[in-house]
């Protein structure tokens, strides 16, 4: 199939080279995974969450940049966890039937959605900076590393309005780079801390036309600077894992909600502690 005759329907096939790409490089861009019209009913909910016309609980209504006693006004990252458990209009929608084509392409049959993510920076919000990470360091550490986490451009994203920036390979390092929380402990705030090394890291940005997607792998060390532009810059975060990969989180009381108890989210950070401590 050429990429220009895609998508069809509810799928969105790949070719060898890109499967090759997300393989070799931790993260991989898609063109046009969903349309202007498809996307217009999705952005409408979008912004409804955001103004928080459809309520969301508690700590999932956040500013990723910030702790959690910042006043709404002044959020730099507006930050909903799960959307589709507040919102049921969302789930079954068609970026999420396309994005598990994608991932099944990537990794297999066995895969579904572990959590979904809205997170957008306003304009002119210099401040709305999401440190340096992998996914893995918020995640516990489980058996199966397969993963597939999309990111949705709602804008035209490029580095002027703070575009995802993606380290080549980093998901091939044999260990988790070192994760430090920003504010004080998680409780105070969920943010944390990678070290990258413009100087030694290869770090390349997913600029993406609006309707466009990155996909990466939960070891890809990622980030992105503040939103200098007069534009927004608005993502819609869809991760994919396997069933047994995402039952062995719920057992552990991980759901990806910021309102899972406070013990759930030490234990994970003292086991990632304890892997980096393995590597010395
Ligand atoms: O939106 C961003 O800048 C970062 C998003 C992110 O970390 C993710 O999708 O895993």
């Amino acid at each position: 199939m050429r990429a220009a005759m895609r998508p069809v329907a509810d799928r969105y096939p790949l070719t060898e080279a890109e499967i090759a790409a997300f393989h070799r490089d931790g993260w991989i861009t898609l063109p046009g995974l969903l349309s202007a019209a498809e996307l217009a009913p999705l952005e409408d909910l979008y912004m409804r969450m955001l103004r928080r016309e459809i309520p969301v609980r508690g700590r999932d209504y956040c500013d990723m940049t910030g702790d959690y006693h910042k006043p709404v006004e002044d959020y730099a990252i507006l930050n909903v966890m799960l959307p589709r458990v507040y919102c049921p209009a969302l789930a079954g929608n068609v970026y999420e039937r396309r994005a598990a084509d994608v991932a099944r392409q990537l990794w297999g049959e066995d895969f579904a959605i572990d959590y979904d993510q809205l997170v957008a920076k306003p304009p002119r919000k210099a401040d709305a900076v999401f440190h340096w990470h992998q996914d893995l360091g918020y995640w516990p550490i489980t058996e199966d590393t397969r993963t597939a986490t999309f990111w949705l451009a709602l804008d035209d994203v490029a580095d002027d309005n703070g575009c995802v920036r993606f380290v080549d390979g980093s998901h091939r390092e044999p260990e988790l780079r070192e994760h430090l929380p920003l504010h004080g402990d998680r409780g105070s705030n969920h943010t944390l801390v990678a070290q990258v090394d413009p100087a030694r890291d290869r770090i390349r940005s997913a600029i993406l036309p609006r309707g466009s997607v990155s996909v990466h792998h939960e070891r890809t060390a990622h980030g992105s600077g503040g939103n200098g532009s007069d534009r927004w810059r608005r993502g819609y975060v869809l991760a994919y894992r396997s069933p047994a990969t995402i039952a062995a989180e719920r057992a552990m009381g991980f759901t990806h909600s910021h309102n899972d108890a406070g013990e759930v989210l030490t234990a994970i950070g003292e086991q990632t502690r304890r892997r980096e401590g393995r590597r010395g």
